[in-house]
This record gives structure tokens, C-alpha cells and sequence, in this order.
């Protein structure tokens, strides 16, 4: 096969398994449920579904393939920014039947553009990369239908195994040595313009736990009355436990025997050595504060998963530069929830830092802002307009985020009240007198 060849058989794998995942959230649920509201955060699946195939209309059909549209008439509807998420159910939309027929009718006019199109000459299409951003989109909107998932009243109705029980030994935490490291990247194919261009980033020696927050560890904070101690939390976030009377992270229900949580409508008790998830900034910050600790900036996060002291390189992703597979990290709604810790040690970075992708998305102490020499690709509305100091950067991705969308340079972002997102976090510290060498 050319190396054309082969390219496209890659882009056809990735918008397959994004469909695949995109029908199972769909199908999972009857008609009712597919246009009601879960949430007013959210939007009906329905929403997401022509939404999916409205954007890959645009980019692959229409700009791509210039091709004639297939529903014109839609755009508006479909466009984030001229429908707040909370008024999505008044639109007029698709019925689920219709938003099916549309994407599959879009779907094969992209295979047929994929066919035809040399894959290079152009920078929107070089290495296939509006192909592979169009698959990030589709799998970016497939974690967001898992979180209305969980946020939906009612039985189950999605399935999967779960994580690996396997726990090996892991450091309570790792130093990460002082000095500068290549950040974000001018190299990988499909990275999105936020990531872009690589840059030298000084920083300073810091020590970041090996492993996320657990439950077991995060409980700690609750009994000690955490979330009634202002110390811990910053003005805002004080301000926000107090309006929204926060006392746990979302989902999780005290009990006479302890505290249970409910995911994907199935309630059990809390796993220790799990992951917190669904916890918003605010109350990240406070854990990090209430441990002694401090979130990670986002430098520091990143240098953490790909700072490989050996060459001074910056890798893809924590373990190397290889694709990730199940045996690396819990990606991909492969598992319907975050790995205890201990279950990827595959999956460690260089210095021994674990489980940073996948899992659950961490909060970083950063705001969302462009490197230095951005620009917008190839549009402004994905990243640029939300640039400023009102939304916080996550890394790494979750159980629900699938490898196309995730990677050591990948950026996420969501305002700090935000968690209904699959996040949580883990702690860093300035090192000791002494500790640093
Ligand atoms: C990068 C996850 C914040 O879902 O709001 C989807 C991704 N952008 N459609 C979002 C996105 C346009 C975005 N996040
Ligand atoms: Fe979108």
C-alpha cells in the first residue's frame, strides 16, 4: 500500500469506530429519550447526533469535497453558538430517524471525497487532517452524549467490562526535575490548533502525585469537613460550595453504611481506589489545599507526561510515541468507568508518573489561553473565542475520551463550576528543602 493508501484506510477506521460509538449511545435509548432534555447543561442526544453529522457536512462535504450541501436548510439550527445548550429542545430538530438517514447520507459522500482527495497540497488536508478532525469532533460529541448518559434518570442501558483489577505498586509521588521542556507540538498530524506551535517552557522542580485522587482519599477531605472549612476554598469557589451546596463530589449518596455513587444508573459502593470523578475546579483546588498541596499548572502537567530526561525529548504520549492500546490506558468507553490505581503501569511516563491519560480529565491550576505564535485553525470558533481568564484546562482525557481526541498535547477546557464531565484531578507540591537535589 502507498503511504496515501494507508492513510486513508486509517481515517476510514477512526470515522467507523466514531460512528460505531456515536449508534451505541444512540441506539441505547428509544425516542423519547433521545429528544428529551437530561439536563439543562446538556443537549438532547438528538441534538448531538445531527450536530455530528451537520459539522462533518461542512468540513468534508461542502469545504473538502466541494460538493453541493445535502440539508443547507439546517446549519443554523445545528450551529453551538447560535443555540445556547438550553434552548436546543425548542429547535425544531431532526427526529432521530431523520438524523440517522442524514448522517449516513453525509457519511457516504465523505467516503467518496476520502477517495478522491490526494490527502495533500493544502493545509487543511494535509495528513488527512480535516478528516481526522472531523473524527475528533464526532468522538468529542460521543463523551459529551456519555455524560448526558449519566446524568439520564432510569434503568441502565449501556454495557461494558470493567476496568482491570490488576493494582501495581505505585509511589505516593514523583519529582519532576527543574528546566525547560518542549511544549505543545508542531509535528503530530491531527493535533488541533490549541496545541500548536511546540515551544520551550522553563520550569521550575516540582513534585506531582504518581497517581489521580482516589475516592478513598478524597472521603478523607469530606469527614474532615472540607467542604465547611472557607480555608480550603478560594473566594469564588467558596462562594459557589455555598450557592450550589456542594458536600460531594456529583452522583455520590451517603448512606447508613457508607457513601454509595450511581453511574449509568447503577448504584454501589464507592471504590477506594478509584479515581474521583465529577468534581468541578472549585473543589479540586480545595482537596489540593486541604492535602497540602496544589493543583498542577498546566506546564507542569504536561512536562509530567512527556518530559523523557534521558533525550530531553518530548514524547506523544506518557510510555512512548506508539498509538495508545488497552493495555497503556483506559480509554475509549472500553470500561463504563475510571481504572483503581495501580492498572495501567504500562502506561507510566518517563519519570514514573501514572494513569495520566485516560481515566479521568484532571483540572490544572491554568486558564485557557493560545501558546505563544497561535493561530486559528481552521477555525476561530473551536478554540480561540474561548481563550481569557473564564475557563480552566483539563489534561489527559477520561474513560469516555477515545485515542483519536487524546494525547500528551491534547488540551480540554470547561468553566471551573463545571462536572458533569468525567473529571477529577491530581495534586502537585514545590519540593522541600533539600528534596529537589
Ligand atoms: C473541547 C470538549 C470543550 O465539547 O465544547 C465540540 C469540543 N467543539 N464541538 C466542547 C467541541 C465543538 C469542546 N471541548
Ligand atoms: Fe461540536
Amino acid at each position: 500500500m502507498t503511504d496515501t493508501e494507508t492513510l486513508r484506510a486509517h481515517i476510514a477506521t477512526v470515522l467507523a469506530r466514531a460512528r460505531d460509538r456515536t449508534h451505541t449511545l444512540t441506539d441505547a435509548v428509544d425516542e423519547t429519550d433521545l429528544i428529551a432534555q437530561h439536563s439543562p447543561l446538556m443537549s438532547p442526544l438528538v441534538w448531538d447526533f445531527a450536530h455530528i453529522g451537520n459539522q462533518e457536512e461542512l468540513w468534508l462535504v461542502r469545504d473538502v469535497g466541494g460538493r453541493e450541501p445535502v440539508r443547507a436548510d439546517i446549519d443554523g439550527m445545528y450551529d453551538a453558538f447560535q443555540n445556547p445548550r438550553r434552548d436546543r429542545p425548542q429547535l425544531p430538530l431532526l427526529r432521530p430517524d431523520e438524523a440517522r438517514d442524514y448522517t449516513r447520507v453525509v457519511r457516504d459522500k465523505v467516503f467518496d471525497v476520502l477517495e478522491a482527495n490526494a490527502l495533500k497540497g493544502h493545509r487543511l488536508v494535509d495528513e488527512g487532517f480535516a478528516f481526522g478532525m472531523i473524527a475528533q469532533h464526532e468522538q468529542q460529541h460521543d463523551e459529551t452524549m456519555l455524560a448526558t448518559h449519566q446524568l439520564r434518570a432510569g434503568a441502565a442501558v449501556l454495557t461494558a467490562p470493567p476496568p482491570p483489577a490488576s493494582r501495581a505498586p505505585v509511589a505516593a509521588e514523583v519529582l519532576i526535575p527543574g528546566g525547560p521542556f518542549t511544549m505543545g507540538t508542531s509535528t503530530e498530524p491531527w493535533a488541533l490548533d490549541n496545541e500548536r506551535p511546540a515551544h520551550a517552557v522553563h520550569v521550575d522542580a516540582f513534585v506531582i502525585d504518581a497517581a489521580p485522587v482516589t475516592n478513598g482519599q478524597y472521603l478523607g477531605f469530606i469527614e474532615d469537613g472540607g467542604y465547611d472549612d472557607p480555608r480550603w476554598w478560594s473566594d469564588a469557589g467558596w462562594r459557589h460550595r455555598r450557592t450550589e451546596n456542594l458536600t460531594a463530589p456529583a452522583h455520590w449518596h451517603p448512606d447508613p453504611g457508607g457513601w454509595l455513587y450511581t453511574r449509568f444508573g447503577v448504584t454501589r459502593p464507592l471504590i477506594p481506589d478509584e479515581p474521583v470523578v465529577h468534581v468541578c475546579f472549585h473543589e479540586a483546588r480545595a482537596y489540593a489545599r486541604w492535602a497540602g498541596k496544589r493543583l498542577p499548572t498546566e506546564a507542569e502537567w504536561e512536562k509530567s507526561a512527556r518530559f523523557d530526561p534521558a533525550t530531553g525529548r518530548s514524547r506523544r504520549f506518557p510510555w512512548g510515541d506508539d498509538e495508545p492500546d488497552e493495555t497503556r490506558a483506559n480509554l475509549g468507553q472500553r470500561h463504563l468507568a475510571p481504572a483503581p490505581v495501580g492498572a495501567y503501569p504500562r502506561g507510566a511516563s518517563a519519570l514514573g508518573v501514572h494513569q495520566l491519560i485516560g481515566d479521568v480529565w484532571e483540572w490544572t491550576d491554568t486558564d485557557f489561553h493560545g501558546y505563544p505564535g497561535f493561530t486559528a485553525f481552521p477555525y476561530r470558533e473551536y478554540s480561540e473565542v474561548f481563550f481569557g481568564d473564564k475557563y480552566k484546562v483539563l489534561r489527559g482525557g477520561s474513560f469516555g475520551t477515545d485515542a483519536v481526541a487524546c494525547r500528551g498535547s491534547f488540551r480540554n477546557w470547561d468553566l471551573p463550576v463545571r462536572r458533569q464531565i468525567f473529571a477529577g484531578l491530581r495534586c502537585a507540591r514545590d519540593p522541600r528543602p533539600g528534596e529537589a537535589g
